[in-house]
């Protein structure tokens, strides 16, 4: 099987306007009549659902933001009765109030197909065992490529992420042959099949990995040392999650599924739309998308487009790798982290916000370390007192980030101050 749905991954660009045009005119009837929040936002702009004819209108609309979701938060921008939906899935937000995002089965079900779609692309049919050891719950990860496996008829094998010698005795045992999870599990795993020396018991053959940036030199580590094609793949929670692009075999960029998404790419600083080709921010608008159908997201990510023709024979436009953030948002081990969640911490907990985030990736797996300023009244705490410290303030930053960070708590004054703005964040990681 090459395609999933052949018909609109290799549709003719003329048919997918259509389609997205007259999808886009509905979705904004939709959302205008459901969603007061965006209709109040169209009113202010001035632009009625009539003035939204073909893609060409978009730039009509209003853009929505992560702020937009928080001030939101949490059913603000629901677009049906709440009895009409049956899943949410969340994702970090900049500060306390995370991101959520709803689903009906049908968002569901066209989310599953995104992702069927990626494992296709990625080699994948009814006779491969799907290895999915992105987390399960809340993330995306898990759920989204474990529905795409199903909705193939692909065996799928839900790990979830952690326990590492479980997760290699199962590809050993049952057979995986297409691993999904971040790209820096994806090098730990291999690393330790490798030091476990089993790798000839492995019988991968292809691996479905984003949720973060990584480079072509991780790509070709990982591709040697697993022996495997290894395939990017992205996708937002706000948007639907993972799926919402994915590599082919062409290996240089990812197939934006366009006739759920459309993709435009923005100044970041005046909202203007760049010709194609042009670095700038991605914004999507969903267009089939029923519970949660938000239109012209700025996704904050950095990218460029492409509708270059592919030699696998879709027609789907193609965006490049992530090339960087309009905004502060780290990705620490496949996890989304805010500095100013490190501050509402820091601040809860009685610190000055006199920290610094020190990330480094040490044989591709991401170290994160937070320095965090004493108060002067700490001062004279006695080193078994600072250790205690240590560890309740770790206990506190994983119960906001969700993963875990070594804390150092140093001397009043200690962090380098700047001329300008804080440094809050040294990233030695080469992405
Ligand atoms: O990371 C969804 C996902 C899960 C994608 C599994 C791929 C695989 P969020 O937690 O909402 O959703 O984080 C979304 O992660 O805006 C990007 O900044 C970043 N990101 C996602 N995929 C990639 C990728 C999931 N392939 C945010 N390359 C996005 C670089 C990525 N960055």
């Amino acid at each position: 099987m090459r395609y999933y749905q052949q018909d609109m991954e290799c549709a003719s660009r003329e048919t997918l306007r259509e389609i997205q045009s007259e999808r886009l005119a509905r979705a904004v009837r939709h959302v205008y009549t459901n969603v007061p929040y965006y209709r109040d936002l169209m009113d202010k702009k001035g632009v009625a659902p009539a003035d939204i004819r073909s893609v060409d209108d978009l730039p009509k609309l209003p853009f929505l933001t992560k702020d937009d979701l928080r001030k939101a938060y949490p059913y603000g921008l629901l677009a049906l009765p709440r009895s009409e939906v049956v899943r949410i899935q969340s994702t970090s937000g900049t500060t306390g109030t995370r991101v959520v995002a709803f689903y009906t089965q049908k968002d569901i079900d066209l989310w599953d197909a995104c992702c069927a779609r990626a494992i296709v692309a990625a080699g994948g049919g009814r006779d491969d065992v799907v290895h999915v050891s992105y987390g399960y719950g809340l993330f995306t990860g898990g759920p989204g490529l474990n529905g795409g496996s199903h909705m193939l008829g692909s065996l799928t094998l839900p790990m979830s992420s952690g326990n590492t010698d479980r997760q290699i005795q199962f590809m050993r045992d049952l057979g995986s042959t297409i691993l999904c999870c971040t790209p820096s599990y994806a090098a730990y795993l291999a690393e330790t099949i490798l030091a476990q020396g089993v790798q000839d018991y492995i019988v991968l053959k292809a691996g479905i990995f984003g949720a973060e940036a990584w480079s072509e030199e991780m790509r070709r580590d990982i591709e040697k040392n697993l022996r495997i094609k290894a395939y990017d793949i992205y996708g937002l929670t706000e948007i639907s999650g993972p799926g919402v692009s994915f590599e082919c075999s062409e290996q240089t960029g990812m197939h934006i599924n366009e006739d759920h998404f459309v993709a435009e790419i923005i100044d970041p600083d005046t909202g203007e739309v760049l010709p194609e080709g042009v670095k700038g921010e991605l914004v999507f608008t969903c267009v089939t998308k029923e519970a949660f159908p938000l239109l012209r997201y700025r996704t904050r990510d950095i990218c460029v487009l492409s509708r270059k023709e592919c030699s696998c024979g879709r027609t789907l436009v193609k965006m490049s790798r992530i090339m960087g953030r309009t905004d502060d948002m780290l990705i620490i081990r496949g996890v989304n982290v805010f500095p100013s969640q490190i501050e509402t911490v820091l601040l809860q907990c009685g610190y000055p916000a006199n920290y610094q985030i020190i990330l480094d990736r040490v044989r591709h797996a991401d170290t994160f370390e937070v320095q965090v300023e004493m108060s002067q009244e700490m001062f004279s705490d006695t080193v078994r007192g600072i250790a205690a410290r240590e560890r309740e303030l770790m206990a506190s930053l994983r119960a906001m980030l969700g993963i875990s960070a070594k804390v150092t708590i140093v001397a009043p004054r200690s962090i380098a101050r700047s001329e300008g703005k804080a440094v809050r964040v040294i990233d030695n990681r080469k992405v």
